[in-house]
Formats: C-alpha cells, sequence, structure tokens
C-alpha cells in the first residue's frame, strides 16, 4: 500500500460524533487535502472545519511520533519502542501485583473514536485488574447514561431523537450546529434542523444562551441553568391538567404512566417559572405544541448532564417523549440497530443486572457506572493515602489535566505518581506528567467503524473505512501497543502480540458463532484471512443484526461487503423495537424508578432557594476538539476564549468589552478576557473549556502562545455534584467577576 504517488481513499472522520465521510488525498505519507465525500450514506457530503483540517491535524510538526522517556533532569528524550517498554517493564509490574487498585487507567474521548481501543482496552483493563478506570463518560453522559439503563435497560442502547421525520424537535442543552451533536450520529445537523423547519415543523431550543442553534429555532427558552428537570415537570404538569397524554400510541410495555403524570401535576408552570427565568405563557406553548405534534421528540444532551439535576431532567426527557406517545414511533424516539451489535441487539443470557453502583471507590464511597468510577474520585484516590490508594496511571488519549473538574487538584495529583504511562501523540498538560510516553501512528493507517456511536446513528447505516498506508518503520498499532501493556501487565512481557491476538480473536469467535448459531470453528475460519481489530469488527459484523452469520446467510453483512462499499450499505430509517429492544429485568418500561422517585424531593427543595448571582457554564467552539486541537488548528481570534457575559451583568459590575476579569469560584480564580454579548441570559457567564494551555514542560508552542484561561481549574470536583451519578457541575459554577486593570480596548 505505500506509494509515493498522490492518490485518494475514503475515511469516516474520526474526530466528533457525526462520523462524515471524508475524501482524503495522499501524498506519500502526507494528507495533502481532504474533501467531503458527497456520496457517503451517512453523511452525503457534510463536514466541518476539523475534518477539513485532518491534514493539519496529522501534520502538526509538534506532534510526538517517536516514544519519549523522562531524563533524570525532568525533561523527555526520544527512545525506541524497545526501550520503552522495557522502562515500563522494568517498572510497572510492582503495582500491578501488589494491589490491584494501585494502577488506574484513563481513556479520553478519541479512544471512544477508535477502532483499537475499542477492541483492546479491556485486554489491558482486565490484565491491570483494576476498578480504577475513568473516561470523559462520567463527566458528560453518566446522568443520561442512567436514565436510559433505568428505564430501557442499558447505558448505550439510547432511544434516539428521529430528526429527519419529526414534527416537533425540543433540544435541551445541546448545539449541534457547533457540536454537530451526540449521542445522536446526525451529520449535517444544519441541512437537517432547515428541513424540519421547510416542512412545517418546530424547532424549540432550551438553553441559557441564544447559541446557534437557538438563532434558527422557532422558539428558543432561555433557562436559568440547572433548572430543565423543572422546566419539563412544567411541561408535564400542563399535559396532565390539560388532558393532553396519548400514551396509548406507544405499545403496552410500560407501567407508572399514571403515576409520572400525578407526580407532575403539582408542578405548575407558575410553581417553576421563576426558579427556571422562563416565562409560565412560554411553557404552555412548549407542553401544548408538544403534546399536540403529530410526531415530537426532545433530545438532551450535556448540558442537561453536566447539572446539579442531570438524572432526573434526563428521565423527564424520557418521560415526556412516552406520554404523548413519542416513543419508538417515526419521527419519535427510536431505537437504532448497530451493525456490528451492542447491548440492546444481545440477547439476555442471564437476569440483567443494572451496571451501576455495583462498587464503589475507596475514598468518598461513589458509585461506579458502566466499569468505570466517577473521574471526580481521580485525585483523591492518588492524593489520599492508605491501602488500595493508586500510584501508578496509564492514560490513553485523554488530557485529564484539562478536562476533568480542579485542574489543580489534578495536576497535583499527577504529579504525585510513582509511575505514569500516556498513550498520545501530544506532550501536553496531561503527559508532561508520565514517564514514559509512547505515540499512536497516523490517522491513516487505521480502519474505521463506529461501533460505539453507531448506536447513535438516526439512520441503520454500516460503514467501514480501511487504512490508507501501512505502518511505517518506527509506527506501532494501538491494538498493538495495548497488547503489549497488557502483557507486561500480566507478567509476560515478551509474549508476541499475534499470539495474544489469536486469543483474543478465538473468544470474540466463539461468542461471535453463539450469536450467529454456527460452530465456533466456522466463525474463526471464516475470518482467518484478517488480524487485529479487522478480525474482530468481522466477527461483530457477521455475528451482527444484518451478519451474513458466517455463511449461513449469504448475502449478509460482512467486512469485505463494507470494503466494497465505501460509501456504506444503507438499511433504512429506523423501525419500531419495542417491546424486543428492552433489557430491563421484567422486559418493561418501569417509568417512576424508585431510585429517580427518591430524587426528587431534592429537586424540589431547589425551588425555593435563592439562585446564585452569577454562574458559569461552559461553550464550544467550531474548531475545537475540547482540549486538543488547538495547537494544529489555532482559532482565528484570540478572543474566542473570553468570558461572556450579558449586558446587564456587566453593567451592574462596572464592567465594559475587553476588560481584563478575575473570575472566582469556590476553588479558586482565573484571569480572562471579558466580552459583552447580549445572547446571554442575566445571572450567566461562559467560557470555553480546554484551554489553559501553559506551565512548564508542554511541547504545543502554537497553543502555549495564546494559552487562554482554563475552565477547569474553577470547577468544583468535590461538594457540588450531581447527587445520583457523582457527576461534576460543570455548568452553573456560582462566580463571581471582578476588573483586574483598568485598560481595556
Ligand atoms: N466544535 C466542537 N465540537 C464538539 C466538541 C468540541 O469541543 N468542539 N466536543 C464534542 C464532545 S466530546 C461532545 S460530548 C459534544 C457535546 O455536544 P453538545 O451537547 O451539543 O454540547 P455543547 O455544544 O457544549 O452544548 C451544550 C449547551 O448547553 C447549554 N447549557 C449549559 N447549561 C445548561 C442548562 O443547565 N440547561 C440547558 N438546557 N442548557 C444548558 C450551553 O449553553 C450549550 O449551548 O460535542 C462534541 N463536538
Ligand atoms: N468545563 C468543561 N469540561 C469539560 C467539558 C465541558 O463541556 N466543560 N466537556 C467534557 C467532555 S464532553 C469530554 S468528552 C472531555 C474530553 O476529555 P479528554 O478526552 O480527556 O480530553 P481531550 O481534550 O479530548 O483529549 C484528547 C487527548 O487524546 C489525544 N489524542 C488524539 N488523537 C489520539 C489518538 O488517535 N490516539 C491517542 N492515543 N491519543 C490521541 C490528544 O492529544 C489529547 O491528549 O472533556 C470534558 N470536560
Ligand atoms: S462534523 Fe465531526 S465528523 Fe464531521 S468533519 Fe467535522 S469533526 Fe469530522
Ligand atoms: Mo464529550
Amino acid at each position: 500500500m505505500t506509494t509515493t504517488e498522490a492518490r485518494t481513499g475514503h475515511r469516516i472522520c474520526p474526530l466528533c460524533e457525526s462520523t462524515c465521510g471524508l475524501l482524503v488525498e495522499l501524498e506519500g505519507r502526507a494528507i495533502t487535502r481532504v474533501a467531503p465525500n458527497p456520496a457517503d450514506l451517512m453523511s452525503a457530503g457534510h463536514s466541518c472545519a476539523k475534518g477539513l483540517g485532518l491534514g493539519r491535524i496529522e501534520g502538526d510538526p509538534d506532534r510526538i511520533r517517536t516514544p519519549l522517556l523522562r531524563t533524570t533532569g525532568g525533561g523527555f528524550r526520544e527512545a525506541t519502542w524497545g526501550e520503552a517498554f522495557a522502562e515500563i517493564a522494568r517498572r510497572l509490574p510492582e503495582f500491578v501485583t501488589d494491589d490491584p487498585g494501585s494502577c488506574a487507567l484513563y481513556h479520553g474521548n478519541p479512544a471512544a473514536h477508535h477502532l483499537d481501543s475499542t477492541f483492546y482496552l479491556g485486554e489491558l483493563i482486565g490484565a491491570l485488574g483494576t476498578r480504577n478506570v475513568y473516561s470523559p463518560a462520567s463527566v458528560d453522559t453518566w446522568p443520561k447514561n442512567l436514565a436510559h439503563m433505568l428505564l430501557y435497560g442499558t447505558g448505550l442502547g439510547m432511544s434516539l431523537p428521529d430528526i429527519d421525520r419529526t414534527d416537533y424537535l425540543l433540544i435541551l442543552g445541546s448545539n449541534p450546529m457547533v457540536s454537530n451533536g451526540s449521542t445522536v450520529t446526525a451529520p449535517g445537523m444544519h441541512h437537517r434542523l432547515q428541513a424540519l423547519r421547510e416542512r412545517g415543523g418546530t424547532l424549540v431550543v432550551v438553553d441559557p444562551v441564544r447559541t446557534r442553534t437557538a438563532e434558527v429555532a422557532d422558539q428558543h427558552v432561555p433557562i436559568r441553568p440547572g433548572t430543565d428537570a423543572l422546566f419539563l415537570l412544567g411541561v408535564l404538569s400542563v399535559i396532565a391538567a390539560e388532558g393532553l397524554a396519548r400514551p396509548g400510541r406507544v405499545p403496552d410495555v410500560v407501567d407508572g404512566l399514571d403515576e409520572a403524570l400525578a407526580l407532575a401535576r403539582e408542578y405548575t408552570p407558575e410553581s417553576v417559572a421563576e426558579a427556571c427565568g422562563v416565562d409560565v405563557a412560554l411553557i404552555r406553548t412548549v407542553a401544548r405544541g408538544f403534546a399536540g405534534a403529530t410526531a415530537a421528540v426532545a433530545h438532551s444532551r450535556i448540558g442537561t448532564c453536566m447539572q446539579e439535576f442531570g438524572t432526573l431532567a434526563n428521565w423527564l426527557v424520557e418521560v415526556l417523549t412516552i406520554v404523548t406517545g413519542n416513543l419508538d414511533r417515526p419521527g419519535g424516539a427510536m431505537f437504532s440497530l448497530p451493525p456490528a451489535g451492542g447491548q440492546n441487539t444481545w440477547p439476555v443470557t442471564k437476569p440483567p443486572k443494572l451496571m451501576f453502583d455495583r462498587w464503589r471507590s475507596r475514598v468518598r464511597g461513589l458509585p461506579e457506572a458502566m466499569g468505570e468510577l466517577p473521574a471526580v474520585c481521580f485525585a483523591e484516590e492518588i492524593l489520599t493515602p492508605g491501602p488500595g490508594r493508586t500510584r501508578a496511571l496509564i492514560t490513553l488519549a485523554g488530557n485529564p489535566a484539562r478536562s476533568l473538574p480542579n485542574s489543580g487538584a489534578i495536576e497535583e495529583a499527577l504529579d504525585a505518581l510513582e509511575f505514569m504511562v500516556s498513550v498520545d501523540c501530544y506532550l501536553n498538560e496531561t503527559t508532561r506528567h508520565a514517564d514514559v510516553i509512547l505515540p499512536p501512528p497516523p490517522v491513516t493507517t487505521r480502519g474505521h467503524h463506529d461501533v460505539t456511536l453507531s448506536h447513535f446513528q438516526i439512520r441503520n447505516v454500516a460503514r467501514y473505512t480501511p487504512p490508507l498506508l501501512d505502518l511505517a518503520d518506527g509506527e506501532m498499532a494501538e491494538w498493538q501497543i495495548l497488547l503489549r501493556l497488557a502483557a507486561i501487565a500480566k507478567g509476560t512481557p515478551h509474549r508476541p502480540v499475534d499470539e495474544m491476538d489469536d486469543e483474543v480473536a478465538a473468544v470474540a469467535a466463539r461468542r461471535a458463532a453463539k450469536l450467529a448459531g454456527c460452530e465456533p470453528e466456522r466463525a474463526g475460519e471464516a475470518t482467518a484471512g484478517r488480524r487485529g481489530p479487522q478480525r474482530l469488527l468481522d466477527l461483530r459484523l457477521r455475528s451482527g443484526p444484518y451478519g451474513d452469520r458466517f455463511g449461513l446467510d449469504p448475502g449478509g453483512l460482512t467486512l469485505a461487503a463494507l470494503e466494497d462499499n465505501l460509501d456504506g450499505i444503507d438499511y433504512g430509517p429506523l423501525t419500531s423495537r419495542l417491546p424486543e429492544v428492552l433489557r430491563t429485568p421484567d422486559g418493561r418500561i418501569h417509568l417512576v424508578p424508585e431510585m429517580i422517585a427518591r430524587d426528587l424531593p431534592r429537586l424540589r427543595a431547589s425551588m425555593t432557594r435563592p439562585a446564585p448571582e452569577l454562574v458559569l457554564i461552559n461553550r464550544r467552539q467550531r474548531r475545537g476538539m475540547n482540549s486538543w486541537l488547538h495547537n494544529a488548528l489555532p482559532q482565528p481570534d484570540g478572543g474566542q476564549c473570553a468570558l461572556l457575559m450579558s449586558p446587564h451583568d456587566a453593567a451592574e459590575r462596572g464592567l465594559v468589552d475587553g476588560d481584563r476579569v478575575a473570575v472566582t469560584s469556590r476553588v479558586t480564580t482565573v484571569a480572562a478576557e471579558l466580552r459583552i454579548d447580549d445572547a446571554l441570559r442575566p445571572g450567566v457567564a461562559s467560557m470555553p473549556h480546554g484551554w489553559g494551555h501553559d506551565g512548564p514542560g508542554l511541547r504545543t508552542p502554537r497553543s502555549a502562545s495564546a494559552p487562554g484561561s482554563n475552565y477547569n481549574a474553577l470547577v468544583d470536583d468535590d461538594t457540588a455534584l450531581e447527587a445520583l451519578t457523582a457527576s461534576p457541575i460543570f455548568n452553573g459554577v456560582p462566580v463571581t467577576v471582578t476588573r483586574t486593570s483598568e485598560e481595556h480596548s
């Protein structure tokens, strides 16, 4: 495959949940041009500045391309892979054998878009035997995962907004015009929202800020942060009082409908309006519009998760969908049928157990979810002495030093580790604390199918784009890195990776054969020509809902079929899946789970509480991806990182546009530049996250030259948490803002 001629290949963009199909032009090993693929069956020619910047992201001269080893002087030196693994083999085993919790693992956002980690991370976690596993899921999705888990039985098999067929879309706490959406894979959101309005549908956006998405909506509900649950109860109370419920449209699998409506009744619009900062009339309009639409759906995302009542808010979104009869029907909330299978396609073999609170963290006793601990435990598990303390860490594709709350404590903790390995392409705020850094190979050497995100696709399409290049000398695939680390953790550092891979594949083949209803040998032989993630993917696809069952269903889906159809294979719009999709213990939906009902008094008590004068919320930026694109794709305007505030709040504080200000929370003070913006509702200020590229030892000169302000230094990891999942409250941080200098531009 290695060639020096220019050529074009297909590549699914790995950067965000839209998973756009791209056409990548290569000259030698360099990406020279990226264009959207108009023929892609999912994205139909959509892309964005980040995907089109893939060449600059991959070609960034500041990327790490060789393993780095910490020197005694505190810097790093380049090393061979052999040296790097020898150092890991010398130091890591101590933390695996003496106490299973003493080596933690953090895997970040890009790992969720990566076949290698999808299939092999579990091997490393198993080998480490650790329960101290962390990821951004516990800061961005758990409240939604938990709500869906309680109602439908799995954390990943969520209900999705059928955007292309709905008549009424209520978006809460998401700005897909900038983020391109999350827990919904619907590339080209701009066109989809436009199409909704052109067919006479209604778009309502609930957000404290008049975002770009709110700007294209019919109605903007400028809510006070953290009050979505009250707002939704207000909407439901109108539906209850005015007899607008239509649960008869949902199959008879729901218990507790009357109970849900009864408990909403007391939250009249009049009683919640002040706390929400939303007009009574607007609450009624939304209730009547939603309930009266032929097909309506609500989509809630991180604005509703990173807040005090996240699980309640996300539960109420589903309640609203269900009582208005919009679950599992076109234009409502539907379930996808992911090509590689998943939690809600696999048969239930034993009584399903809730993947929540099966164990708790050592220091604060906070609950596990889906096999991981809340990330707010990360620093304290390292810094708090005692048996079981975390003393070593592996990070994979993550920057916890900028993405988790209380960055000061995180960096202190990273500093206190006895050993740290990072698999990452930058020497950044996190990896500067590592002892060994192992670089991933170029994205062009990876195949791509989004196993996880296809749970969120609003159309059943299967796609795969193969590697465009072989690994070059000095490059190692991430699945091989993960298996080498696992071998070291198991005390067999020299075990050949291919032998381990065969073992992983044999287990996967047995599982796939069971799903496909054939002998394991048949599955093994059918996929024997492949290795690594491709073999595991083939096993999953062929035993998945469209699979060829290893030849038993000729014409069914195989990896080879996708290789022959690089624009994808279309399986049509989402179809009804109730009741088969449910994985709850009795196969029914219990609309008022006990865990949720127990949290309602906390919400009720918040209604009479005085609101803080000013709270900080987060915004995303078009060219950013959390913390890690700032070096490769510098923002066109340094002011993008500014603290935004409404004219009213600025005037009250005697502040003017361009002022340098001090933003102070319970945790610390951060300096920022003020911009006045009437898109913000009074009482709310906004900053982007992922900035603060400062301190010693970074090898990201372009982002370090415009470091920006670190939002997460301000965020509390201790007293202010979402009560059920211990998610941090990124949105709604009480702050004070004062001028630090008289000069302003
Ligand atoms: N360009 C870009 N795209 C990205 C990313 C990026 O960093 N940059 N990150 C990716 C990732 S990892 C994710 S998870 C997704 C997230 O995608 P989205 O969920 O769309 O996230 P945001 O764009 O941050 O939108 C959240 C919105 O919630 C609002 N909000 C804040 N507090 C509240 C509240 O209490 N209630 C309500 N109703 N709204 C509130 C904010 O004002 C903001 O407009 O984006 C992904 N896409
Ligand atoms: N205040 C506040 N904080 C937030 C958020 C917010 O809205 N507000 N959003 C949260 C959300 S939604 C998320 S998902 C998290 C993100 O949290 P993280 O995932 O911890 O942070 P990222 O900035 O996405 O860091 C990605 C890392 O992966 C590396 N990387 C990129 N590509 C590869 C690859 O192919 N292989 C490997 N091995 N490494 C790679 C990058 O260099 C970078 O170090 O941040 C969260 N933090
Ligand atoms: S919208 Fe997301 S998937 Fe599409 S090109 Fe941009 S970053 Fe890539
Ligand atoms: Mo995220």
